[in-house]
């Protein structure tokens, strides 16, 4: 079984409010093997755009709530897309959104992920508004749902697709000499500086949440989802270009 979780720069820009990569998304579906599978995915410009301009992850405050709900709105017409890309092409599957069934410190509720893929259908899911005992309402991200799916399931290999190759010695965004590195573990020094952190955290706490999983004995790989074949050779088990990351 396999857990793909598509970040949110590769199928938005996430420069712009509410701006798709229809033709990317168009691809992924093409390439994403439906069979045994999970697919999660992250927000891009349809979350963290307002996330951050009204302080979402603070919490419920008195003049926020219009904009969870449009948050929780746009999710919904992002992750719309993606369903039906994959529909279309005869994939068969199926949104279970995070803000209708959890709450924040209660155990992740994994059964009906398995109740789906145990009928052949894809239970998609994505990061997304999500109640929270003390501060009201807060923000779930894809990779908190992919460790929480990932310790229930216990999937043979947990794929991160994201808009670079892997995982660098130093952001690739920014320092052209930068190294991909093909194994991670916990010893590498490696220089996040320059990340942009969005409301749901920097590289480093991405790192931390895949090195979570990875000790879980679970195999977890790094690829770029923008370049072409990339997802469909890593769902066959083949050889492919990205970084390993170890417990
Ligand atoms: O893009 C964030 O999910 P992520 C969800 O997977 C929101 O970090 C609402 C910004």
């Amino acid at each position: 079984m396999y857990i793909v979780k598509i970040g949110g720069s590769v199928i938005t820009e996430k420069s712009r409010y509410r701006k798709m990569r229809e033709n990317v998304i168009s691809r992924l579906a093409d390439e994403f093997i439906p069979e045994d599978s999970i697919l999660i995915h992250g927000a891009g410009s349809f979350g963290h755009y307002i996330a951050d301009k009204f302080n979402l992850n603070d919490g419920l405050g008195d003049s926020n709530r219009i904009e969870y709900a449009r948050v929780a709105l746009d999710l919904q017409e992002l992750n719309s897309a993606i369903i039906r890309a994959l529909i279309e092409r005869e994939k068969p599957a199926i949104t279970i959104p995070v803000h209708s069934f959890h709450m924040v410190g209660e155990e992740f509720p994994h059964r009906r992920f398995k109740d789906y893929m145990e009928r052949g259908i894809v239970p998609v899911t994505y990061g997304d508004v999500v109640l929270d005992p003390r501060k009201g309402m807060g923000i779930c991200s894809g990779d908190q749902i992919a460790f929480h799916l990932s310790k229930a399931l216990r999937p043979d290999k947990v794929i991160f697709v994201t808009d670079v190759d892997g995982i660098y010695d130093r952001n690739p965004k920014i320092y052209g000499d930068a190294k991909l590195l093909g194994e991670v573990s916990g010893k590498e020094k490696l220089n996040f500086s320059g990340t942009v952190p969005d409301v749901t955290g920097s590289m480093e706490g991405k790192l931390r949440v895949m090195r979570a999983i990875a000790k879980l004995g679970i195999e977890v790989m790094v690829i770029n989802g923008l370049v072409r074949g990339r997802l469909r050779r890593a769902m066959r088990g083949e050889d492919v270009k990205g970084t390993r990351v170890l417990a």
